[in-house]
């Protein structure tokens, strides 16, 4: 048997899973699957151990964090930047799994977004009650560059705002498996998570967990 029409670029399964939320903001449900990615979170963070990092205003964040690739993304009482060097080990932080990378970009294509090679993954660890305040992300070189975000463990709200810091932020809830990429106007907007609510998740246990897959460097 013959082919005559082209292989489509992805399989309508696919397609049909990809919601559109707003001008450069698309969600997958269910993109990911916690029992492949946490081994390899788990792997990275005997390397480069969650933290509580603070901030320039002298606050600890209560967001535990670390990173993978060739640089990661940090605040200190100097302030933030993104570094080749983990200041907790003094040493590289861990590669980045070629697997992750490449989730990320198949994410990416998804949303529109078809070159996307992310050379940073900043990884949230929220426990409990833990929050991240309306911030933008903006430390990076290219904002052509989108940022993909995949969230495993207990759910939590999304808080997706504007241009301006002033816009009501629409709450999204945000499910273990979720796939998020932002781009284009999106990029800069204002974003932050609600207050973590206690649970416990099979895999990823009392606490979420989120990746963002940027172009940092
Ligand atoms: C919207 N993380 O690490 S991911 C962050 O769930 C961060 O841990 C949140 O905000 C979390 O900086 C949200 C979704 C996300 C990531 C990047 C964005 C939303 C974004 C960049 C621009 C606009
Ligand atoms: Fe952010």
């Amino acid at each position: 048997m013959t082919r005559l029409d082209p292989l489509p670029l992805f399989p309508d399964s696919d397609r049909a899973a990809v919601r559109h939320l707003a001008a450069g903001v698309a969600l997958m449900p269910g993109f990911v699957d916690a029992a492949d990615l946490m081994p390899a979170v788990e792997a990275i963070a005997e390397i480069s151990p969650f933290r509580h990092m603070i901030t320039p205003g002298g606050y600890r964040m209560s967001v535990a964090m670390t990173n993978c690739g060739q640089a990661g993304w940090i605040t200190e009482r100097t302030g933030y930047r993104y570094d080749p060097v983990d200041p907790l080990t003094e040493r590289p932080w861990p590669p980045m799994p070629e697997s992750w990378s490449r989730l990320a970009g198949r994410a990416a294509a998804l949303a529109g977004f078809p070159d996307f090679q992310p050379d940073v993954c900043l990884i949230n660890r929220y426990a409990p009650s833990a929050r991240l305040s309306l911030h933008r992300d903006e430390d990076e070189r290219d904002f052509d560059q989108p940022i993909v975000s995949f969230s495993i463990g207990l759910p939590a709200v999304f808080l997706l705002g504007g241009e301006k810091r002033s816009v009501k932020p629409r709450r999204i809830e945000l499910q273990d498996g979720d796939a998020l990429v932002f781009g284009g106007p999106a990029r800069l907007f204002y974003h932050g998570v609600g207050p973590l609510k206690a649970g416990a998740h099979p895999i990823v246990g009392e606490c979420r967990i989120n990746l963002t897959f940027r172009r940092a460097l």
